[in-house]
């Protein structure tokens, strides 16, 4: 829908968020120009690696160059443990982040003065998009620590003008209590725990019309579609995505706005997007699936160029409805390293997900458990289903084959087995097959 030049469109900066797309792309290339010889002066590594390809930072002429700069990935960070690609001078750091990976040291990110002001405004936009507005009592049950999601929020939050709580994960009768106490009007946590949340409260009886609650943030894991119904419905909210990943930054790399609810606006004057094919990493077109590739142009304690996030995602053609001339992204499919390929058909637990919720009656809480008979991969589906049937059973295992392709063994159990979220990230899948 074309905007009216004269309407300020009803975001939290403006003057950035809806630059005219002509200047959008010239300050990337500028900003992109200005990290490469930063990144070239002061982290030895990098500078390396470009020297190696035979790369110059002043081979970057136009956006399109970019894609001959060799990508970054988390094995870049853990060769260079703790802070070998910081390029600011040790004084000059104000935090540090980590994050604790699944194998090996744990990924150490860094932020001086100026990223700190960085993450509080691409939060603080987040956070606007999805509803929030200065005033309002915001219930923060994202993880406080190392995690990013606790302290980056807290900062956006307050940039904008919010009232935190600060309750962090964990404790869920508490945070109950803190929610009718409190009245906050914005509540930010993964989406997993947002139906824990909302579970809680049917136990106890509260409607969700009865509660203060207006706008739901969440991320930091993959959702589907329909756990955003789960969430409106439980909570009484609007439920939007927030996407970030500590290397970048941390929450806030992308947030989706409340009235349109159909991708994440990625913060593009700050973080360059890239989506490039899974194993030839050549770019793709907009539209496309494939990874997400992103560049922190302006971080000056940490600049990552062609950051391989191992996100699966598109970014969305065609115009939006809020004014913005940034693009936006799709929900996160997967991570490139999260894909099941179960007997050569390649399935996302996300796509699980969808089918199940799909069926209605289904509780979004499931798991995913892979063995290995011989040498074929088995997946079977945990479910939680209040008295389930064996007809229930077959239907499902028939529309999951139908919908994604592939034959999985489906296993029903009582409400309240399966793991629950406990705040921070939830494990959908156990893998225990032997390595091949
Ligand atoms: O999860 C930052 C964050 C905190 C984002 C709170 C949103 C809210 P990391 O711990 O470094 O940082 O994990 C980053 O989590 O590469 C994705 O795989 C996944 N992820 C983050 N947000 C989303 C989302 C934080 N909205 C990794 N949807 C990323 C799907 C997400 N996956």
């Amino acid at each position: 829908m074309p905007q009216s030049p004269t309407l300020t469109p009803d975001v939290f900066q403006p003057d950035h968020e809806c630059l005219p797309e002509p200047q959008l792309r010239a300050l990337q290339l500028q900003r992109l120009q200005d990290m490469l010889a930063r990144q070239w002066a002061h982290v030895p590594p990098m500078r390396a690696r470009l020297d190696g390809a035979g790369l110059r930072p002043d081979d970057l002429r136009s956006l399109t160059d970019l894609s001959a700069f060799p990508f970054t990935r988390k094995a870049d960070l853990r060769a260079h443990y703790p802070l070998g690609l910081v390029a600011t001078p040790r004084s000059e750091l104000r935090r540090v982040h980590a994050s604790s990976g699944t194998s090996g040291k744990a990924t150490v990110v860094a932020y001086d003065q100026n990223d700190l002001n960085v993450f509080a405004e691409v939060v603080a936009r987040s956070l606007h998009a999805a509803g929030a507005r200065p005033g309002m009592t915001f219930h923060n049950a994202y993880g406080y620590g190392l995690f990013t999601g606790g302290l980056g929020t807290h900062a956006g939050a307050e940039r904008l003008g919010l009232c935190t709580v600060p309750v962090s994960g964990g404790g869920t009768e508490r945070q109950l209590d803190l929610i009718l106490d409190l009245q906050p009007e914005v509540i930010a946590c993964t989406p997993s725990y947002a139906l824990v949340l909302a579970e809680g409260f049917r136990r106890r009886g509260v409607a969700p019309h009865d509660l203060s609650l207006r706008y739901a943030v969440l991320g930091a894991e993959p959702w589907a579609e329909k756990t955003r119904a789960g969430v409106q419905e439980g909570l009484g909210v609007s439920a939007t995505n927030i996407y970030g990943l500590s290397e970048i930054i941390g929450p806030g790399v992308s947030g989706e706005d409340t009235r349109e609810q159909r991708g994440s606006y990625i913060w593009e004057d700050h973080f360059y997007p890239e989506i490039v094919h899974p194993e030839t990493g050549e770019p793709l077109p907009d539209g496309e699936w494939g990874v997400l590739v992103l560049t922190s142009m302006t971080r000056t304690a940490l600049p990552l160029l062609r950051y391989w996030t191992g996100d699966i995602t598109r970014l969305i053609p065609g115009e939006n409805v809020t004014g913005r001339t940034m693009r936006r992204m799709d929900i996160i499919r997967g991570r490139s390293d999260d894909l099941i390929i179960l007997r050569g058909v390649n399935v996302y637990p996300t796509q699980l997900e969808a089918v199940l919720l799909g069926l209605g009656h289904v509780s979004p809480h499931y798991h995913v458990i892979l063995t290995r008979t011989g040498t074929l991969d088995d997946l079977t589906l945990q479910l939680e289903v209040p008295q389930g049937s064996a007809a229930l059973r077959e239907e499902i295992e028939r529309q999951i084959k139908a919908q994604v392709g592939v034959t999985v063994r489906c296993e029903l159990c009582e409400p309240g087995q399966l793991p629950r979220s406990e705040g921070g990230k939830l494990r959908r899948v156990t893998d225990h097959r032997p390595p091949r």
